[in-house]
């Protein structure tokens, strides 16, 4: 056995059980203002794209749930939408709302002067609500596309003291189970000002909220530079971060990939939520949710989803592999190159083999990307999947 190998066996039993989320929108067209280029085998409805989450989930073992988005994801029966789930091996998770894609809203939903406007937008978090209860959902995840263009277009205070009492109206009708996440955004689609822009303000009002109101860190909403993993151990710290939406970024809110722009933020990401107890599997009162927000513009999408949980597990893997006691004694002995390389030598572990012997033993193919390239599932799925129309992500 490989010194590498000895250390794997000592943190695989953690790495059971991890559960990644998936987007039911990453399996619909997507692309830029430019372009949505159609892919062969799309889902073209609500179902097919919950087969495909299911198809994820039975090639990697690490995806067992599937967000909704709504209204994008709305059908008549959830009842009926959450046994075919459960059918097909996956089950229901967060539910999304959507406040973005309604003329009502162009200057605002929960911030808007309008007290009927803002009603309205309260009404559809109900409706999304009422749909949890329908489908079994822990979570509510609030994304708000709300500020402005121009300094003086609007009351900034005023905005936050409406969304403070549209958020408390919402959280009093969620259940004693279920929790709210508020997820932040530093730019677009306004430009100027954003009403939940980092997580400092989502903190803010969910603290203001209640237990069940939590924070939710998509990776993809930050300014250059900043430094995530300090944003993760202080939401960790203050018992407020509820969730993740995974993706990578190179200049924007790309929604790419996760682990495909910057795979060494990702570890060091990974490795702050393991110290702050935030890994379900090694702390199982930790409900920190790992979901992925992207979209495959140009890639096929289930193996595009496939990939991502891996890129998570493999970090995970090695974020689980930093020596703690021998990083704790270099940084209390002031050891700053020591400390350094105890860090460099996890994140430069090459796991894939172990991780490949792991799933065998699990019953999972060893190598899940060249599993279902070679399974003829994707062709299956563009034969079957003619006539209809394919979903784009919104
Ligand atoms: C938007 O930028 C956010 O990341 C939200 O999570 C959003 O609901 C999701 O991207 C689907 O549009
Ligand atoms: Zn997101
Ligand atoms: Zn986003």
């Amino acid at each position: 056995m490989t010194d590498t190998q000895a250390a794997f066996a000592q943190i695989a039993p953690l790495l059971e059980g991890q559960a990644i989320e998936l987007p039911s929108w990453a399996f619909g067209n997507s692309g830029t203002r430019f372009k949505v280029f159609g892919t062969a085998g799309t889902p073209r409805s609500v179902e097919e794209k919950i087969a495909d989450a299911a198809t994820v989930h039975r090639f990697t073992g690490l995806a067992p749930t599937v967000a909704l988005h709504i209204p994008w994801d709305l059908v008549d029966d959830f009842g009926a939408l959450r046994t075919f789930a459960t059918d097909h091996g996956v089950e229901l998770g967060t539910i999304n709302s959507n406040t973005f894609q309604d003329d009502d809203y162009k200057f605002g939903a929960l911030t808007h002067v309008d007290p009927k406007i803002r009603q309205k937008a309260i009404d559809h978090h109900f409706e999304c609500i009422d749909v949890m209860n329908a489908t079994g959902s822990r979570d509510l995840k609030i994304w708000l596309a709300e500020g402005s263009n121009y300094p003086g277009q609007a009351d900034l205070r005023g905005r936050q003291d409406r969304l403070a009492e549209s958020l408390a109206t919402i959280y009093d009708r969620i259940g004693e189970e279920q929790r709210l996440v508020l997820e932040y955004k530093f730019f677009e689609p306004a430009f100027y000002h954003t009403d939940v822009p980092d997580w400092g303000t989502s903190y803010a009002q969910v603290s203001a909220l209640g237990e069940r109101a939590l924070v939710c860190l998509d990776t993809g909403h930050h300014a250059p530079g900043t430094n995530i993993e300090f944003i993760t151990m202080q939401l960790l710290r203050l018992g407020k971060l509820g969730s993740f939406d995974f993706n990578s970024r190179f200049y924007a809110d790309d929604d790419l990939i996760v682990g495909a722009a910057d795979p060494f933020q990702l570890f060091r990401i990974l490795f702050e939520v393991i110290r702050g107890g935030g890994y379900g599997p090694a702390n199982p009162e930790s409900e920190v949710a790992f979901m992925l927000d992207q979209c495959h513009n140009v890639e096929d999408k289930i193996p595009g989803q496939i990939r991502s949980v891996l890129n998570v597990q493999e970090m995970t893997a090695r974020a689980l592999l930093v020596d703690r006691d021998a990083l704790a004694a270099a940084q209390e002995a002031g050891d700053v190159l020591g400390a350094n390389e105890v860090f460099m030598d996890a994140f430069q572990t090459d796991v894939r083999a172990d991780l490949a012997a792991w799933r065998e033993e699990r019953g999972l193919p060893a190598h899940p990307m060249k599993a279902y390239a070679a399974s003829g599932h994707q062709q299956e799925i563009e034969a079957a999947r003619v006539g209809g129309t394919q979903l784009s992500w919104n």
